[in-house]
């Protein structure tokens, strides 16, 4: 571990190098006058001048072949404008490091649409910004709906879904908005909830127009779901391919489509499973609505009434977040597809580390 937060007093984990020996944050805080964020950002200005200093730490451990974990504050100027993390970043891919970005986001974002807005503008902005293969994961999984019943299913969170019901979801809260001081009616103008609204369109379209945001969950005390955050980090860094003779930029590229299709298959199933487990308020909302869809006898009722049921059926789904024509025939609700941007030569890239069993179930180490 390297730690390179210097806000960082107590260290829950063993350090192998400790940025905070380098500088030290209070007495930057106390010779330029500045608060914790500001001196946070000196700090990180002068790694990046002194990253010598780091690199002579790193080559021994780098000689034993060992996996570095860098833990860097979790002030999102660092990675969306303040160009000193993208600098080392740089740097140390210069030095042909293989690295992977690991963005953890607390999952109770998704139960604001406007904080989910945010989050993904952030998470978009940074992969934009440090250009490395990128996990993004929803973390603290297991206090999801500590803050309130999500507005949808969370596959919809961690594919990024149809962002036009998450839009549609601001523009009910505009309208609810609290009532002005002052008396009057409940809500925004008519002239800036439109403003509002076409800003957040904007938004939306932007992040799905790039494409590139996914997430998978995780609880850090679930062990199922720390080794399958794992596993995705070790393609996506290209650590599952061991020695496998790769042409140069092939590990990226596997790792990046791997990593932007969200761990595929896998992560699908996967969001079902956290979905039964921590949200219980969702999985019986949505056993409700199929129990009412499966009330509807489609074969005896008459067209009317068919028509209805498929309605409902549409609407079941849409409420799960995920529009009826996206969905897969058959068993729909519960199905999934091949990760989006899976080219035949990432899969083949990816099905020969695991056959040569260099995946981290097979080496735990
Ligand atoms: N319930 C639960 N708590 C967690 C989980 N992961 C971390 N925590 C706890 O959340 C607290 C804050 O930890 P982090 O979110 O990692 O944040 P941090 O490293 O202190 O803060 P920054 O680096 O500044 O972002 C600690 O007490 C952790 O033990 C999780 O998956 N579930
Ligand atoms: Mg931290």
């Amino acid at each position: 571990m390297v730690n390179v937060d210097p806000a960082n007093d107590h260290l829950p984990y063993d350090v192998a190098i400790d940025t905070r020996e380098l500088v030290d944050l209070g007495e930057v805080m106390e010779r330029y006058e500045l608060g914790p964020n500001g001196g946070t950002l000196f700090c990180l200005e002068y790694l990046e001048k002194n990253l010598d200093w780091l690199l002579e730490r790193l080559e021994p451990l780098v000689a034993e072949g060992r996996y570095i974990i860098f833990d860097f504050p979790g002030q999102v100027e660092l990675f969306t404008n303040h160009p000193s993390t993208a600098n080392i970043v740089a740097r140390l891919g210069k030095l042909d490091y293989r690295m992977c970005a690991v963005h953890l986001v607390d999952s109770h974002y998704c139960s604001d649409a406007a904080k989910f807005m945010s989050v993904l503008l952030v998470s978009l902005t940074t992969m934009l910004k440090l250009e490395l293969p990128h996990v993004n994961v929803l973390s603290k999984v297991d206090l999801i709906e500590q803050y309130g019943e999500l507005p949808f299913s969370l596959d919809y969170f961690t594919e990024v879904l149809d962002l036009s019901y998450l839009c549609d979801c601001l523009d009910s809260s505009m309208e609810a908005g609290p009532a002005p001081a002052g008396g009057g009616g409940g809500g925004a103008s008519r002239g800036s909830a439109s403003k509002y609204s076409k800003l957040n369109r904007a938004m939306a379209e932007l992040v799905e127009d790039f494409n590139l945001v996914n997430f998978v969950t995780c609880a850090v005390e679930d062990k199922e779901s720390m080794a399958g955050v794992l596993r995705l980090i070790d393609k996506a860094n290209g650590y599952c391919f061991g020695d496998l003779p790769l042409h140069p930029g092939a590990y990226h590229m596997t790792a990046s489509q791997a990593d932007s299709a969200g761990g595929g298959q896998w992560a699908s199933e996967r969001t079902m499973d956290v979905q039964e487990k921590y949200m219980p308020a969702s999985r019986d909302a949505h056993l409700e609505r199929v129990d009412r869809v499966d009330r509807v006898d489609l074969a005896t009722a008459p067209p009317t009434a068919a028509a209805a049921a498929a309605a409902a059926a549409a609407a079941a789904a849409t409420a799960r977040g995920r529009r009826a024509d996206r969905m897969p025939a058959g068993d729909a609700p519960m199905s999934f597809t091949m990760p989006k941007h899976m080219t035949p030569e990432a899969a083949a890239i990816i099905a020969a580390a695991e056959a040569a069993g260099q995946t981290r179930q097979k080496n735990p180490d």
